[in-house]
């Protein structure tokens, strides 16, 4: 395998991204096969870090959503064709299954890892999108796989996450989580017993290649931390549903969707930290709904009014308020 400079093979792929020129893209993809690119460098290096800019994109109210959908058909196009050069690599190890958490609709991400982990000589089966724990259950059965993948970009699908983790253990399998969600080191994934963390889809091969035969089943989470994210959950619509009257009643003419999103993220943001015992997400998630709020043109007091309505809210769930208070600052 040639170790190709991929810098120009970026800027080519993100112009087609950038007009949605699929064959354009395709081109660009094949041409780097052709010439010896690494497969996995050229989802590393090439898809990812273009996918990554689309959200940046979206972020700062360049692009739309059917902007971002467009460009989401490109990369998933440019993956498939990667996936099928990697599919001539002979099996020699074990079988994966590579699946999305329940909720979780960033498909691509499970695309690559699936990609990456055939590249190295494993046999996979990718699951897709939002996948039901009682259809991976199903597939444990039928399929007994060596090893069980998870993709989780969303921090409302780490409970489900603990539920896959839970299944694939139960049945002795080990478990391989990665994703935005599980953040940029093993603290959530270990928290949440997964076997092992990568960062990315190099990282996934190296930490396959040691995985553990059998694993034991998972021990239970912390329970009050547990019940109280059950708890936030069970409630969620109606949480949201005040906190976004509430806030839009004091925060002025705001778009709806953007409104219930920011909410949304920081409810989710709040159950990763209760099931994790991590607090960043609530500290990012904050900061990511100050850069949107004001990307969006809004005043630096929306947020605040944010924070303020959120604590209402919780006023029953005494871990979260915690959490909130202290990693919102
Ligand atoms: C495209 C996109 C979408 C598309 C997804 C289409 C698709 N078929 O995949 C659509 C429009 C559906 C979407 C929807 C939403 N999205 Co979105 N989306 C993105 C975007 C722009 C790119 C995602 C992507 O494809 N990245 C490229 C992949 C390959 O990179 P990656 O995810 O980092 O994956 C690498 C590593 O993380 C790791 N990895 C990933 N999975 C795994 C698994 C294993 C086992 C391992 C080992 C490693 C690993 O390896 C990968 C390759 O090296 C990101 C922005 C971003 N910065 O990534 C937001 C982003 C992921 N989305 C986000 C949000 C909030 C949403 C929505 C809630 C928005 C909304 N209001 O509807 C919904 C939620 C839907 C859901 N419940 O899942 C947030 C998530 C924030 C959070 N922490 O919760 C992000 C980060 C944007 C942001 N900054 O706000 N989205």
């Amino acid at each position: 395998m040639k170790t190709i400079d991929l810098a120009e093979t970026l800027t080519a792929f993100q112009d087609a991204v950038a007009r949605v020129d699929i064959n354009g893209a395709l081109d660009v993809v094949d041409t780097a096969l052709a010439d010896g690119a690494d497969p996995v460098a050229l989802l590393t290096e090439v898809v990812g870090p273009a996918q990554r800019v689309v959200g940046d994109k979206w972020q700062r109210g360049e692009w739309s959503v059917a902007d971002e959908h467009a460009a989401t058909a490109v990369a998933m196009a440019a993956t498939e064709a990667i996936a099928r050069a990697v599919r001539r690599t002979p099996v020699e190890r074990g079988r994966v299954v590579v699946a999305c958490a329940e909720r979780e609709w960033h498909a691509l991400a499970a695309m690559m890892i699936d990609c990456a982990l055939r590249s190295d000589g494993w046999s996979t089966t990718l699951l897709g999108a939002s996948t039901p724990a009682l259809r991976l259950s199903q597939y444990l059965q039928d399929l007994g796989p060596d090893a069980v993948a998870v993709s989780c970009s969303v921090l409302g699908s780490l409970p489900t996450t603990r539920r896959f983790i839970e299944a694939s253990r139960a049945a002795g399998i080990p478990v391989l989580v990665g994703g935005p969600a599980l953040g940029t080191d093993d603290l959530r994934a270990r928290s949440l017993g997964a076997t092992v963390w990568a960062a990315d889809a190099r990282h996934a091969i190296e930490v396959m290649r040691s995985i553990p035969a059998v694993v034991p089943p998972a021990d239970p989470l912390p329970e009050t931390a547990a019940a109280e994210q059950a708890a936030l959950e069970l409630e969620h619509s109606a949480v949201v549903a005040t906190v976004t009257a509430r806030w839009r009643g004091n925060g002025g003419d705001l778009d709806p969707d953007l409104v219930k999103d920011c909410v949304e993220q920081l409810l989710h943001a709040i159950w990763a930290a209760l099931l994790t015992t991590d607090p960043r997400p609530i500290t990012e998630t904050a900061e990511w709904v100050s850069a949107l709020l004001e990307f969006r043109g809004l005043p630096a007091d929306s947020a605040r009014a944010l924070r303020a309505e959120l604590t209402r809210s919780l006023r029953d769930y005494p871990l979260a308020s915690l959490l909130l208070d202290s990693s919102w600052s």
